[in-house]
């Protein structure tokens, strides 16, 4: 068989218009792709959900590549290492009873894999850079564009999405929720209205504020993983990733009890 570059050009522009147009309205849109995202669009999917997460980067996985300054290991606690157990990524328990070791390739690529094969979708390169609101007052969708386009600068507008329920999962900079904050100041389900900001490293009290923190902001719009701390004013906690699989698993059960 002699390969065509036309055909190959066709099966690539048919089969990726023919996933985008089937995501035009979505039960859930996650905003990052780094392990809470995952987590969230895997239990959402796996609950037959239509959920699509869109990852400014090409590659899914956020901050979980480089466990610990960019020594590939990550650190679970004991609640945590049930759902990597569940999901088959390979934990080693330390010499310190109640944590445990897995190798940040294998859970990224593991995790990335299920949420996918239960029926998530990924769009890669694509950066949201707005909400749709309309006069209810809730987030009906987002705005999304070409991570290349705003890379260079370039001044192109973006197309929109609508879904029941966004999260975000964008990590320290919580973008979406900046979004909303900077455009209906004091409108935040917050202690002040307005975006509280990520405290010192503590990762005790970081990885259960975490948990708590995974909730709705503002109408439609959840947060999960770093995001819900920088929300809510918790603090930071390293290279321990308990917390991020937890909170994405809670915003997603929170969504699917509402829809
Ligand atoms: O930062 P990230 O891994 O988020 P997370 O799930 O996990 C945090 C941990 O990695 C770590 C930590 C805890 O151990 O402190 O930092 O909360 O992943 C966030 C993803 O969101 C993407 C970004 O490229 C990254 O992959 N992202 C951020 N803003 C946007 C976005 C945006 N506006 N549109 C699309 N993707």
């Amino acid at each position: 068989m002699k390969l065509d570059e036309l055909v190959i050009t066709k099966a690539i522009v048919e089969g990726y218009f023919k996933k985008l147009m089937n995501c035009l309205e979505l039960d859930v849109a996650i905003v990052g792709g780094g392990p809470s995202g995952l987590v969230a669009a895997l239990e959402l999917a796996r609950a037959g959900k239509r959920v699509v997460i869109y990852e400014r980067k090409l590659s899914v996985g956020g901050g979980m590549w480089g466990g610990g300054m960019l020594f590939n290991e990550i650190v679970v606690q004991e609640e945590a290492r049930k759902i990597l157990d569940e999901l088959d990524v390979r934990t080693t328990p330390y010499r310190v009873a109640g944590y445990y070791t897995a190798d940040s390739v294998e859970a990224v690529s593991t995790i990335t894999s299920k949420a996918v094969k239960a029926g998530a979708i990924v769009f890669n390169g694509i950066s949201v850079e707005d909400v749709v609101v309309h006069e209810d007052g809730r987030i009906q969708g987002l705005v999304i564009n070409w991570t290349a386009v705003e890379m260079a600068g370039l001044h192109v507008d973006p197309l929109s999405i609508h879904c029941k329920y966004v999260i975000d999962a964008t990590g320290h900079d919580t973008e979406v929720v900046r979004v909303v904050a900077r455009k209906m100041p004091g409108r935040l389900f917050t202690a002040t209205g307005n975006i509280e900001g990520e405290k010192f490293m503590s990762p005790d009290r970081a990885e259960k504020l975490t948990i708590e923190n995974t909730r709705e902001v503002f109408p439609g719009l959840y947060v999960a993983g770093m995001a819900a701390n920088a929300t809510f004013g918790g603090p930071r906690m390293g290279p321990i990733f308990g917390g991020m699989l937890l909170s994405g698993a809670k915003a997603a059960r929170d969504i699917l009890s509402k829809i």
